[in-house]
C-alpha cells in the first residue's frame, strides 16, 4: 500500500459479514439464510412469480428484524464512515447488503447494488418508495392503488444489479480496493477485485476467513470486521498524513 496517495480514490465493497456483529444473519455461514431458505424460492423473479406470499413473508421477516432496536451499526460501519469523512480523496462504498446500517453508521457516498430492504417498488411504474411495513399479496401500490402490485426493491438472482456503470468507472480509477465481509461467490460483485487490480489498484480482503477470491487480492486480513476494519482504516489514514 506504499504507493497510495492522499488524492487517490478508494472503493470499498461490503457484504453480509460486516453486519453479522450487528445481529443480522449472513447467507452462507452454517447458520445463514441459505441454510433456512432455498435461494431459488425466495431470491429469484421465478420464485416470486410462483409463490409471491412466500417471498413477501421472507422479506417481511428480514425487514422486521432490521427494524429491531437491538440491531445497530457496529464499529466497522463507523470506521468506514470515518474514512469517508477524513480521507482527502473520494471514498465510494458499494454494498451488496440491503440493510441500512451503513447510512445509520454515517456513510453517505454509498451504492446499494442489490437494492434496499426498507424500499419497495411498484410493479407497474417501476417507481421506488420508502417502505417500513409488511408487504402482502394484497398491499396496494402507493403509486397506482392497485392491490398486489408492490415488490421489495431488491435485486434477485438473474436481475441486473444497480448502478453498474458508476461502479465500473470507480473501479477503473481507484488506488485502493477493499472487500469486507463477503464470501466472493456472487457475481458481478465477486469480480470487482479483478476490475480494480487490472487498473492498478492495491486490493485488500478483510473477512472472517479466506473468501473464494482470496488469491486475487494483494493482501488479506482474516478477523471479525469490528476488529479488522477500524485498525485498517487507521493504517490508511496514516497514509494521508505521509
Ligand atoms: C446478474 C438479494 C446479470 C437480496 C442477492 C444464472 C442466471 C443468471 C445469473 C446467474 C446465473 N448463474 C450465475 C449467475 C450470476 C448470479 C450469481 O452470481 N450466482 C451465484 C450464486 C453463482 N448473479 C446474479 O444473478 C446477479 N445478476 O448476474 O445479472 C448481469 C451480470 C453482470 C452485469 C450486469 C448484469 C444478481 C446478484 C444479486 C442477487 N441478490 N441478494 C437479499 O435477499 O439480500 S445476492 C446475496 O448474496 C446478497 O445480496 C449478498 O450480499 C450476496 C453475497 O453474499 P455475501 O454478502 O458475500 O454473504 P455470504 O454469507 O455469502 O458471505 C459472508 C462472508 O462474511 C463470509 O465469507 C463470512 O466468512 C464473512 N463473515 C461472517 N462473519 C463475519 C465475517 N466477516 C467479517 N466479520 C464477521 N463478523
Amino acid at each position: 500500500m506504499d504507493q497510495l496517495k492522499a488524492t487517490d480514490r478508494i472503493v470499498i465493497l461490503t457484504g453480509a459479514g460486516i453486519s453479522k456483529e450487528s445481529g443480522l444473519d449472513t447467507f452462507r455461514d452454517a447458520d445463514g439464510i441459505w441454510a433456512q431458505y432455498d435461494l431459488e424460492d425466495v431470491a429469484t423473479p421465478q420464485g416470486f412469480a410462483r409463490n409471491p406470499k412466500l417471498v413477501q413473508d421472507f422479506y417481511n421477516a428480514r425487514r422486521r428484524g432490521l427494524l429491531d432496536p437491538d440491531v445497530q451499526p457496529n464499529a466497522a460501519h463507523a470506521a468506514l464512515a470515518r474514512l469517508e469523512q477524513t480521507w482527502p480523496g473520494e471514498v465510494l462504498l458499494v454494498t451488496q447488503n440491503i440493510d441500512d446500517l451503513h447510512e445509520r453508521g454515517g456513510s453517505a457516498n454509498l451504492i446499494h447494488m442489490h437494492g434496499e430492504l426498507l424500499k419497495a417498488r411498484c410493479l407497474d411504474t417501476g417507481e421506488v418508495v420508502a417502505w417500513h411495513d409488511d408487504i402482502t399479496v394484497e398491499t396496494p401500490s402507493p403509486v397506482t392503488g392497485t392491490p398486489g402490485r408492490l415488490r421489495p426493491h431488491i435485486v434477485w438472482f438473474g436481475e441486473m444489479p444497480l448502478e453498474m456503470e458508476r461502479i465500473y468507472q470507480a473501479l477503473a480509477t481507484c488506488g485502493l480496493f477493499l472487500s469486507i465481509g463477503t464470501s466472493g461467490t456472487v457475481y458481478p460483485a465477486a469480480g470487482f477485485v479483478q476490475e480494480a487490480a487490472v487498473h492498478g489498484a492495491y486490493s485488500v480482503e478483510l473477512n472472517m476467513e479466506p473468501s473464494a477470491g482470496r488469491g486475487l487480492f494483494d493482501e488479506a486480513i482474516h478477523a471479525p470486521a469490528t476488529e479488522a476494519v477500524p485498525a485498517f482504516v487507521e493504517r490508511v489514514l496514516a497514509r494521508a498524513a505521509a
